[in-house]
């Protein structure tokens, strides 16, 4: 029977507001039928998007293109510049709600969503993509997936959506990953890994990326290389402000720095280039949290990041945002330091901060912090 064969294997459900959906088994091969038998496929992916939104759907156009349909890759934002190498990096389109590019979404008869699970995070093609009368899938990673998807590849566990994309390449073609293929799928993995480094890095996963360098024969030193080491001297200047605000709280399980506009505008960087500055932040001793503070015109945006059980996404929700358990995002509309109070007087209501690293528990001076913001402890 369908159910008690599933139910031997607690991977093999899919889950969708708590209830079974379906089976993991019967849903890959149900995109996969789909993807097949597609002829116009859109592909969408989140608004600022990052190597894993920018990898996954080039990796996803290039497969299907070689497959012979014909694919659109329409996004709310611009590519970040060090990923516009990629082969097919010029066929993205930035929406601008043309006659053009609402027809482009209205003729698709497949819409694909990557690396979000939300409208709100798809931006201004959002509502189009929403209101489309086409199947739409969703391949992601992140939490609380919304409900108006036709079919899910989802999986919180997973490294990036490109790890969940091999998996349907898998499950149809795998001599399909060929260079151009490969490059994106690396590029997604390596970046949303922090380069392999984070915890849900496997075996399995290696053993995957050894697939796709070969099958690429990609070089990754290379890859790294114009991933990582395209930075100019006005991004390493803006580092160098940026690493200075370094602050520590909680006897040092907390860490935090800031962006402010002054400090943008005097290095003379554009924001793009302080995408992962916050990583600096986890790799002090004792550290389990990091908060980057991004001053903008119209508020402050966070982005929490973490380490181990540390988890950052319910903080993030509690100002709006959300993501995933180790790295999520939200914004506040306060300025600069009443963002920074509110956040890290809200700590304590989502992580553990009596039990630093250290085992200092709080400093003196968090101590009077708290207490100067009107936060027991
Ligand atoms: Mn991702």
């Amino acid at each position: 029977m369908f159910w008690s064969r599933a139910s031997n294997n607690a991977n093999t459900f899919v889950f969708n507001g708590g209830s079974i959906v379906r089976t993991y088994e019967d849903m890959i091969g149900e995109i996969v039928s789909a993807l097949e038998e597609a002829n116009r496929v859109v592909i969408t992916t989140h608004t600022r998007p990052d190597g894993d939104a920018i990898g996954s759907q080039l990796a996803l156009g290039n497969y299907l293109s070689s497959k012979g349909k014909k694919v659109s890759m329409i996004n709310s934002d611009p590519s970040p510049y060090n990923l516009e190498w990629l082969p097919g990096s010029e066929k993205i389109i930035v929406y601008d709600g043309s006659l053009e590019h609402v027809d482009m979404i209205a003729s698709a008869d497949l819409i694909v969503v990557l690396d979000t699970n939300n409208k709100m995070r798809l931006g201004k093609p959002g509502d189009s993509i929403k209101e489309a009368s086409v199947p739409r899938i969703l391949i992601d990673h992140h939490t609380d997936p919304e409900n108006w998807f036709d079919l899910m590849w989802r999986r919180e566990s997973a490294s990036s959506t490109a790890e969940l994309l091999y998996e349907i390449f898998a499950d149809w073609d795998l001599d399909g990953i060929d260079s151009a293929v490969a490059a994106p799928l690396y590029v997604a993995i390596m970046t949303d890994t922090g380069s392999f480094r984070f915890s849900n890095v496997t075996p399995a996963l290696h053993r995957m990326v050894g697939d796709i360098v070969e099958r690429g024969n990609l070089d990754p030193a290379q890859m790294y290389a114009e991933v990582y080491e395209k930075r100019s001297v006005e991004g390493l200047r803006l580092m160098s402000t940026v690493l200075s605000t370094m602050q520590l709280h909680f006897g040092g399980l907390v860490g935090s720095m800031v962006i402010s506009k002054r400090s943008l505008k005097d290095s003379g960087a554009s924001i793009e280039e302080s995408d992962g500055f916050v990583n600096n932040i986890l790799s002090i001793e004792g550290v389990k949290v990091g908060l980057m503070f991004t001053e903008t015109e119209r508020g402050t945006k966070v982005s929490f990041r973490s380490k181990e059980d540390y988890q950052v996404h319910k903080w993030a929700q509690s100002f709006g945002g959300g993501g995933h358990r180790n790295a999520s995002g939200a914004f506040i509309k306060a300025d600069l330091d009443s963002a920074i109070k509110r956040t890290i007087a809200a700590a304590s209501k989502f992580i553990d901060i009596t039990t630093s690293g250290q085992d200092e528990g709080i400093s003196d001076e968090d101590a009077d912090y708290l207490s100067m913001l009107g936060v027991q402890n």
